[in-house]
């Protein structure tokens, strides 16, 4: 686990292994303890290297150890011996030095990092704090303000960066070890008083008080209930107001805390969720394993709307030439114009040339003959993209996987106008596509297993966490967010307001509550949606209630207010008010108030009042409920899936750990009882009936979420 040899006749080389990123286990302590003492005991040995098999140093702290009674030797003595030798030990940093990694090159006396390196301290992300001594040596070596922004952030930096900063002393474009060995054998025999960082005073900024008050709105308004970045902030004080042995006592309270929160398991949970779903795998047994995914050199995008512009960035940055393609003359001028800023802007940012050859646009879809992939991205109308699949089967080269970016259509319906239905897949984008991080791969019954794995590859090129899910209406996110959305006008129609069940959910953790997120991405979207499905018509002159449909309570609120012209943001009003339209602040609004006061009276209903509970309890459990439902269908092949699109799609808060995983932390018990209570209260609400999975996961104890899938293997098998 850790290689002790000896190199140049007087530098001990210690190599850490333990694939694939040498985490520091058990046995890699254990390793580095005991090679340590060698070549500390060694008198040949004059200088010490210290550097990770397979090109990478180290990722931290063995994640998977977390949560289990610890074994094998502790991390801060191991670091303290470290940097107590009295022989120069130098890191050799390729690859990656993150969490307890970079901890442990801090403990040595020099750093020597590649240039293709990346060095931080993520533990916050994990829901942790640097607590083998990072938050305490960091601000002593880099100072406080680039301390608390690296530890607060979690953010990894390249070795320029690193130098720049003074966490490494060389950045070398060649073999690092090599590199390293050579510093080592410079450095041999001088003195170490100087290198060892915890014996160096930290250096004070001029305004300590307000520095660290600033650092705490910051991170208090960005953390939106999460406790690890309040904890971050509290440990870099420590290192700058204490010293160093007090500091350290104060990180390993903090961290106490924090270790033992459920943060920080929901966090560790969507960490290795998010690498789960990556291992894709389809009903029929399809995986990676028996699929490989076509290379893909050019493609095309058909529609220029917002999506489309944002899909066209996201492929060219991966280097794709693409074929943009856009009928409206006006609408073409637009998006070339938006996509070359969005291209220049995303150059400048990674400091290369703007790739803006590599798109070529055109009104004419014969220009698509050539290309390996379209993602076809007009207009959300079955009619239009029918019509755009029948003329791409017509243009396309034999072999061009057609996939469509529809958010809740079926796709199943589109691949049979097509003579390959094998070919077609769904790539679901977010918003905007080359910003958002997810990405639903949508595989109807016919979709061949390698169109599902060239789209998961495409995926990951672009740095997406990709899902591969079934195909159902609204698919899984779209799907959930339905029953939460209906929830919050029903809530409405009871005596809420949007701000009551915006205040619940923002602070919850959503970034945006229900309405406010509703008014920024458009009313009218949902509003076609509804008018498409034939759900929006009052059906009042037929005796029936404009409140039900299908014999189930329906909402029409939003109707009405799109009636209005009221879309949103866009138009000044929606379910808040606006400077003007475009505007971005949402203002309280008397006229939707006195509208909701006008509606209930309408329909004989009586306001009561509502707290936040019942506001997350309705909305967050007829969601969660369908996720159930979506598990029970096997439109998504477990609760990780659900969860990695909740957090990485619909803004949920990733120190939650997504909706399955907080429904397992609530108690599934107490999740049925309140859907059975509810939908007791509500029994013209079909969602708010509990699902059998639900049922059935009680009846067997609620096992933990890593154990669900056993339990719907078992239904499934029954069926
Ligand atoms: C810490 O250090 C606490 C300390 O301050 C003090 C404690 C007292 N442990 O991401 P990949 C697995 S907290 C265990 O696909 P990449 C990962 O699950 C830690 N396993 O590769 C996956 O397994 P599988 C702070 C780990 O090349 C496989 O390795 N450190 C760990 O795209 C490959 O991972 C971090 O937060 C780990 N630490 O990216 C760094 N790391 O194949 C977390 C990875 O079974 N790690 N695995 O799915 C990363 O950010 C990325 O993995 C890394 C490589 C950039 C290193």
């Amino acid at each position: 686990m850790a290689q002790y040899t000896r190199v140049s006749g007087i530098v001990g080389l210690i190599t850490l292994q333990n694939p694939p990123v040498n985490a520091l286990s058990a046995a890699v302590r254990q390793g580095i303890v005991d090679t340590v003492k060698t070549a500390l005991s060694d008198p040949q040995v004059k200088s010490v290297v210290i550097c990770g098999q397979n090109g990478i140093f180290c990722g931290g702290a063995d994640i998977k150890e977390f949560g289990e009674k610890m074994f094998g030797p502790p991390l801060i003595p191991m670091m303290h011996a470290i940097e107590a030798a009295d022989k120069p030990v130098v890191a050799a940093i390729e690859g990656s030095a993150l969490g307890g990694g970079l901890e442990l090159a801090l403990g040595c006396h020099y750093r020597i990092a590649h240039s293709k390196a990346r060095l931080g301290l993520p533990e916050v992300t994990l829901g942790l704090l640097p607590a083998a001594g990072g938050s305490q040596r960091l601000p002593r070596l880099i100072g406080v303000p680039a301390a608390l922004d690296l530890i607060t952030t979690g953010r990894h930096v390249t070795a320029a960066e690193a130098l720049q900063l003074g966490i490494v002393d060389q950045v070398t474009d060649h073999n690092t070890v090599d590199a390293a060995v050579k510093f080592a054998l410079t450095v041999a025999g001088q003195s170490l008083d100087a290198r060892r960082i915890s014996t160096r005073p930290c250096p004070q900024p001029s305004d300590l008080d307000a520095l660290f008050e600033e650092a705490m709105q910051k991170v208090r308004r960005s953390a939106r209930g999460a406790i690890a970045p309040v904890a971050c902030v509290q440990a870099v004080r420590a290192a700058a107001t204490l010293p160093y042995a007090l500091g350290l006592e104060r990180e390993k309270e903090l961290m106490a805390t924090l270790f033992t929160s459920g943060q920080a398991r929901a966090l560790q949970y969507i960490f290795f969720a998010q690498r789960a779903v990556g291992r894709w795998r389809m009903p029929s047994g399809a995986s990676w394993d028996t699929s490989k995914p076509r290379p893909i050199n050019k493609a095309a995008v058909i529609g220029l709307g917002t999506m489309g512009q944002g899909i066209t960035v996201a492929l060219t940055q991966i280097g794709l030439s693409v074929v943009a393609i856009e009928t409206q003359e006006k609408q073409l001028m637009k998006a070339k114009q938006a996509i070359s800023g969005m291209l220049e802007r995303g150059a400048k940012r990674r400091g290369v040339a703007p790739p803006l050859d590599r798109v070529s646009y055109s009104q004419n879809i014969q220009a698509v003959a050539d290309v390996d992939l379209v993602i076809e991205a007009v207009f959300e109308d079955m009619g239009l993209k029918m019509e755009v699949f029948q003329q791409l089967s017509a243009v396309c080269k034999p072999g061009t996987l057609l996939c469509t970016n529809t958010s809740a259509l079926d796709m199943d319906q589109l691949a049979s106008e097509t003579p390959n239905p094998e070919l077609v897949v769904g790539m679901h984008f977010f918003s905007p596509a080359h910003v958002m991080k997810l990405l639903e791969v949508v595989y109807g019954p016919r979709s061949s297993p390698q169109a599902v794995a060239t789209a998961m590859q495409l995926g990951k090129k672009m740095g997406k966490a990709s899902v591969a899910v079934g195909n159902c209406t609204g698919f899984v996110g779209n799907r959930m967010l339905k029953l939460y959305t209906e929830q919050a006008f029903f809530l409405l129609e009871e005596g809420a307001t949007p701000e009551l069940v915006d205040e619940a959910l923002e602070e919850f953790g959503f970034p945006m509550g229900v309405f406010r997120m509703s008014d920024l991405a458009g009313l009218d979207v949902g509003w076609r949606i509804r008018k498409s499905a034939g759900l929006e018509e009052p059906i009042e002159a037929s005796g029936q209630s404009v409140r039900i449909r299908n014999g189930c309570r329906y909402s029409p609120i939003a109707d009405l207010i799109c009636e209005q012209g009221r879309f949103g943001q866009k138009t000044g009003s929606g379910w808040y008010q606006y400077d003007a339209p475009g505007g971005r602040v949402a203002r309280s609004d008397p006229w939707l108030h006195s509208f909701l006061a006008k509606y209930r009276a309408r329909h004989g209903l009586v306001a009561r009042g509502i707290d936040h509970q019942e506001v997350l309890e309705r909305c967050l459990y007829a969601m969660i409920n369908e996720g159930f439902r979506i598990l029970e269908d096997g439109i998504a092949a477990g609760p990780e899936d659900i969860d990695v699109i909740y957090v990485f799609g619909y803004g949920w808060p990733r120190h939650r750990g997504g909706p399955m995983f907080y429904a397992s932390m609530v108690g599934l018990a107490k999740v049925l009882e309140r859907l059975e209570h509810y939908h007791h209260a509500h029994p013209d609400v079909p969602s708010l009936q509990p699902c059998s999975l639900l049922k059935r996961l009680v009846a067997s104890g609620s096992p933990p979420v890593h154990r669900w899938r056993e339990v719907i293997k078992k239904l499934h098998s029954q069926l």
